[in-house]
């Protein structure tokens, strides 16, 4: 039979078949189909303009650090004064490949570390790399120092999805990483391969103890969960839950509650289906894998998450903020006492938004997509 001759109508009926009722009837909810809010609650303000920037991550003080995918890395007044920071190592910048997430240290205000990941040339490809270096500020300039690479991707790849989100975690002991499948699908399901996993390191790249492989070889040791596609978003809520998001195929974007030696499916099921139309199954057909706790169909193409906390937005404590590049706009998340997620608000700004991030004085930072990309604040009106 030829696949690509099926309409993906055909396809559709086809899985819905084989499907048992039951299980369809245990799938979450498909927050793709609820409405968008196009009037906003909170009042918007372009403080700076870069271009292709990826992510922006609050130091102490209040300024912001901002990587652009190109390979550059700013200090960010909060009035919208930049400092380019020196000594970025050479990215592979081609597709979604290039410098991608920043994080301080938990312990910045004392060691001055950055942590941040990019991906790196080699092998007529890129491996995702994750680093640290200590930012050191002078006469008005700023500068990585005593670089350290943490942890290599290894073999290179030449697909995009790279991942890279770095999370620490609330205690400040750990670091959480995203590595995306690199458009190799079967990878996600491969234990002993990096891509489609998200890693539990020590933060000098060690491996913890007390993982869930803890004393097995290679990538294992520091494999948290697996059966990842293309994770952009990685974060712990105020309970100690840590949730990740990530972006499925043809629909099927993803919000997942993590938990220690999941397997998320992919590409075994998916809520998507392949770009051609082909289905791929559902979640609900194989409960040996962690299905999502929200999703969307059509896609909002998720990018940065971030817990929100701080006095401008009483009503959001505790919720989950989601940038959206195809939905051109922001989610917020609202948790169930049972722990369980639902779409609380979705708002159209008319932009794609690449990352989101709160700020020690409540308001909400975003950043767009693509060149001439507004580093934009939400206050409340
Ligand atoms: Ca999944």
């Amino acid at each position: 039979m030829n696949r690509s001759a099926l309409s993906p109508a055909f396809a559709l009926a086809a899985l819905l078949a084989l499907t048992p009722v039951g299980a369809r009837c245990a799938a979450p909810e498909n927050a793709g189909a609820l409405p968008v809010d196009g009037t906003v609650p909170f009042a918007v303000r372009r403080v700076a303009t870069f271009d292709r920037p990826w992510a922006i991550a609050f130091l102490p003080d209040g300024r912001l650090v901002l990587t652009e995918k190109a390979g550059r890395l700013f200090l960010v007044t909060q009035a919208g004064a930049r400092t380019a920071i020196d000594g970025v190592p050479a990215t592979y910048d081609r597709g979604q490949n290039g410098l991608l997430d920043v994080a301080p240290s938990p312990d910045f205000a004392r060691n001055g570390l950055l942590y941040f990941t990019r991906v790196a040339p080699g092998d007529g490809g890129g491996a995702l790399v994750l680093a640290r270096a200590r930012l050191e500020e002078s006469g008005g300039r700023a500068r990585l120092r005593d670089q350290k690479t943490l942890w290599r991707q290894q073999p290179a790849s030449r697909g995009g999805q790279p991942g890279g989100i770095i999370a620490f975690s609330p205690d400040g002991r750990h670091l959480f990483l995203t590595v995306g499948d690199r458009m190799e699908p079967d990878t996600a399901q491969d234990p002993d391969a990096a891509r489609g996993k998200i890693l539990r390191l020590n933060p000098d790249g060690s491996a913890p103890p007390d993982n869930p492989m803890a004393g097995r070889a290679g990538i294992r040791a520091l494999t948290w969960s697996m059966g990842h596609r293309n994770p952009y978003g990685l974060a712990f809520a105020p309970d100690g839950a840590l949730w990740e998001h990530e972006m499925g195929p043809r629909g099927g974007d993803e919000l997942n509650r993590i938990r220690p030696g999941g397997n998320y499916g992919w590409p075994e099921v998916s809520n998507g289906d392949q770009y051609s139309g082909w289905p791929i199954p559902r979640h609900a057909t194989r409960p040996e894998f962690d299905a999502p706790s929200v999703y969307w169909t059509p896609v909002i193409a998720p990018a940065g998450l971030a817990f929100y906390h701080g006095p401008q937005f009483p009503a959001w404590q505790g919720s989950a903020l989601i940038g959206g590049l195809r939905a051109e706009g922001l989610v917020r998340i609202a948790f169930n006492a049972d722990g369980t997620a639902r779409q609380a608000d979705r708002w159209a700004l008319g932009r794609r938004i690449r990352d989101v991030a709160v700020a020690p004085d409540g308001a909400v930072w975003v950043i767009e997509d693509g060149d001439g990309a507004g580093l934009l604040r939400l206050t409340s009106k």
